[in-house]
């Protein structure tokens, strides 16, 4: 948002007249009004706040309904009628990847300066978003749609061995390391938000090294903020005052 304010002093000395501010501009995103995780952090909008966390954005977040969603007023936002939305200005972006590479493009503390470290860590995003989440997806998406199905518990194997390809594949390649590429980076924010969704299932504890890094990077101050931010959200509580959630 810019503002335009008359400039006395300007006026009296120049022809100018006025000057154009730029005023700050927080950004809006929109979230679950009841996210149906019980508050646990699962939803997409929890990287995205974890992002703004990371860098010390403050953030203010818009509730919609499910019914909301697929309104007009909504999928003009957001075209498949979902969330997470980021609002700035006049930049309406959807898909969470996209909305924390933005968080992380505009702002120092997710993303090396070094220009390959960069762009391997963005890789490590896309893997994240393209390699490691659509195997998690598919067991979520069967444990909560197709639970009633007659041929449930034969794919339902098949499902979690295609997670655990996966997972052996990260787990070799992280070894002891503490992140997947020097620093901490937006491609493990988005690697731990990734994974993180897999702790009910038991599947992270197969290697210890990825239960490890997972654990970490929920420890990191930054998630825990945004963490309790959208679990205040869920139990009806005003944010946390440290956080930046609004
Ligand atoms: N690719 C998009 C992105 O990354 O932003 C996917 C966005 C997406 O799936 N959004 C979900 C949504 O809006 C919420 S996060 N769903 C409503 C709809 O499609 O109508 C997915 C999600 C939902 C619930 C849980 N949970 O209950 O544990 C976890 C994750």
């Amino acid at each position: 948002m810019s503002g335009k304010i008359a400039s006395p002093a300007l006026n009296e000395t120049s022809d100018i007249g006025e000057i154009t501010i730029r005023l700050p501009i927080t950004p809006t995103i929109t979230v679950f009004e009841r996210s149906p995780d019980g508050g646990r952090g699962l939803a997409r909008d929890m990287r995205v706040r974890w992002a703004f966390e990371e860098v010390g954005q403050p953030y203010g977040v818009r509730l919609v309904s499910f019914a909301a969603m697929k309104e007009p007023t909504h999928r003009a936002l957001h075209p498949f009628g979902q969330i997470p939305t980021y609002e700035e200005g006049d930049l309406v972006l959807f898909e969470s990847g996209a909305i924390v590479f933005h968080i992380a493009a505009r702002h120092a503390g997710l993303l090396p300066e070094d220009a390959n470290a960069r762009a391997r860590a963005i890789s490590w995003m896309f893997a994240a978003l393209n390699t490691i989440e659509p195997p998690i997806l598919d067991l979520q998406t069967m444990r909560f749609q197709e639970g009633d199905k007659t041929w449930y518990a034969q794919r339902l194997p098949l499902v979690e061995d295609r997670i655990r390809h996966r997972l052996r594949e990260l787990s070799d390649r992280l070894g002891n390391a503490d992140w997947l590429d020097g620093a901490f980076s937006a491609g493990d924010l988005m690697m731990v938000a990734v994974l993180i969704r897999l702790k009910a299932s038991g599947l992270l504890n197969e290697h210890p090294n990825l239960s490890a890094y997972v654990a970490r990077g929920a420890a990191r101050p930054a998630y825990q903020r945004a963490f309790d931010a959208q679990l205040a959200l869920f139990n009806g509580m005003p944010p946390p005052a440290a956080g930046n959630a609004g």
